[in-house]
C-alpha cells in the first residue's frame, strides 16, 4: 500500500470506529467525549492531519478533503445522535417530576407582626382603654423640649447620662420619650391624659440590656386631684394587662428632674420571673417647676408622668436576655413570636 492509501485507510478506520461509538454512546455526557475523542484538538481523527507532511504534494488537497469531509460527516452523525439523547433525557426528567396533585400544598412563606410592633399594639391598648390620648411623636427634636422644658437645670449632670446623638447644636435624636410633654403643654389646656411610643437614641455602651437605638412609651396626665395613688393604680393596671393578675409592682425613690417625688418603678411575678424585681422605668408626679412655667396653677391641677422601656417589657414576658435580638431581624428567632 502507499503512504496515501495507508492513511486514507487510517482515517475510514477512525470514522468507522467514531460512527459506532456516536451510534452506542448512552447519554449526552458520554457522547461528548466520544466527540472530544476524535474531533479534540488531538483526537483520533483531526491528529491524522499530522501525515500532510509525508505526502506527496500533489495529493495533498486529497488528503486534506478526505480527513475534512470524514469530520464533517461525524460532526453531523454527533449532532443528530445528541438531539435525540436530549429529548430522550428531557422526557426522562419529565416522567420524575411528575405532578402528584394528591400532595398537600405548599404554603407561601407568610410575614407576621414584630414582637416590638405587637408589644406596642398592645400597650396602646391598654392605654386608649384608660383614657389616654396617643401622639405620634418624632426621632428629631429639640434640645429645649429634650432637656430645658423639662426642668434640667444647665450644665446638670443627669443630662451626661442621656447623651447622644447631635444633628446641630440644639437639634438631637430624642433621648426620652418624655420630650413630647412641652409640646403637649403648650397646645393642651389641662386636664388631659396623653401617651407616646417613640424610638429614644443614646450615645450608649451597648450590651445586653442597652442598645444606642430602643424605645419607650411615656405617658403623663394633669388633672384635679393627681396624686402618686393615681399613679400607683394606672401602672398597676397597666402591669395586670402586660403580665397577668398576679403582677406586683414596686416603687423606690428615684431622681428625674421633671417630676417631684419620683420613683423607680418595677414589676414581680412568681410565674414569670421567680418573685425577682425588674426594673421597667421612672415615673413621679410632674415638677411644681414645669407646670407653673406653663402657666397652669399648681394650686388647682397635678400630674403624673412615667417612661418605661418597651424592649424590657417582651425581654421580662419571654424570658429573653439580650434586647439586641428584637433589632438584628434573625427569622430564627423572630417567628417563635406569634
Ligand atoms: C427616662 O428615660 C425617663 N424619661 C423616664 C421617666 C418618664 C421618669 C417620666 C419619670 C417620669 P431612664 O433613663 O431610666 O428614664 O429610662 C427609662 C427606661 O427606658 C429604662 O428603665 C429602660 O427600660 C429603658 N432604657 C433606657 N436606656 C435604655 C437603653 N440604652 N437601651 C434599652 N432600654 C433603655
Amino acid at each position: 500500500m502507499s503512504a496515501l492509501a495507508e492513511v486514507l485507510q487510517a482515517v475510514t478506520d477512525a470514522e468507522t470506529l467514531a460512527n459506532g461509538e456516536v451510534d452506542t454512546a448512552p447519554d449526552t455526557l458520554s457522547l461528548r467525549q466520544v466527540e472530544n475523542r476524535f474531533l479534540g484538538k488531538t483526537g483520533e481523527l483531526t491528529g491524522l492531519m499530522r501525515h500532510l507532511a509525508n505526502i506527496p504534494p500533489a495529493e495533498k488537497p486529497g488528503f486534506g478533503k478526505a480527513v475534512n469531509d470524514a469530520k464533517t460527516r461525524l460532526e453531523e452523525r454527533i449532532g443528530a445522535r445528541f438531539e435525540a439523547l436530549k429529548a430522550a433525557e428531557r422526557a426522562e426528567q419529565f416522567a420524575r417530576e411528575e405532578l402528584d396533585v394528591t400532595l398537600p400544598g405548599r404554603r407561601p412563606p407568610m410575614g407576621r407582626e414584630h414582637i416590638l410592633h405587637m408589644t406596642m399594639q398592645k400597650i396602646k391598648r391598654v392605654f386608649s382603654g384608660l383614657g389616654f390620648e396617643y401622639i405620634e411623636t418624632p426621632d428629631i427634636e429639640e434640645f429645649r423640649y429634650n432637656f430645658d422644658v423639662l426642668n434640667y437645670p444647665e450644665d446638670h449632670p443627669a443630662m451626661d447620662e442621656q447623651d447622644t446623638f447631635y444633628i446641630t447644636d440644639s437639634l438631637l435624636l430624642k433621648t426620652q420619650a418624655t420630650a413630647f410633654q412641652g409640646h403637649v403643654f403648650e397646645q393642651r389646656k389641662p386636664p388631659f391624659r396623653f401617651f407616646t411610643i417613640g424610638r429614644c437614641y443614646r450615645n450608649e455602651a451597648v450590651d445586653r440590656t442597652h442598645s444606642h437605638t430602643f424605645h419607650q412609651v411615656d405617658a403623663f396626665m394633669v388633672d384635679e386631684g393627681v396624686s402618686m395613688a393615681t399613679l400607683k393604680g394606672t401602672l398597676g393596671l397597666f402591669a395586670r394587662q402586660m403580665f397577668g393578675d398576679d403582677v406586683q409592682i414596686r416603687f423606690r425613690p428615684d431622681f428625674f428632674p421633671f417630676v417631684e417625688p419620683g420613683v423607680d418603678y418595677a414589676i414581680s411575678t412568681q410565674k414569670l420571673f421567680d418573685g425577682r424585681w425588674v426594673e421597667l422605668g421612672g415615673a413621679g408626679l410632674v415638677h411644681p417647676n414645669i407646670l407653673e412655667s406653663f402657666g397652669i396653677d399648681t394650686e388647682r391641677f397635678s400630674g403624673f408622668a412615667f417612661g418605661l422601656g418597651v424592649e424590657r417589657i417582651p425581654m421580662m414576658a419571654h424570658g429573653v436576655d439580650d434586647l439586641r435580638l428584637f433589632m438584628e431581624n434573625d427569622l430564627r428567632f423572630l417567628e417563635q413570636f406569634r
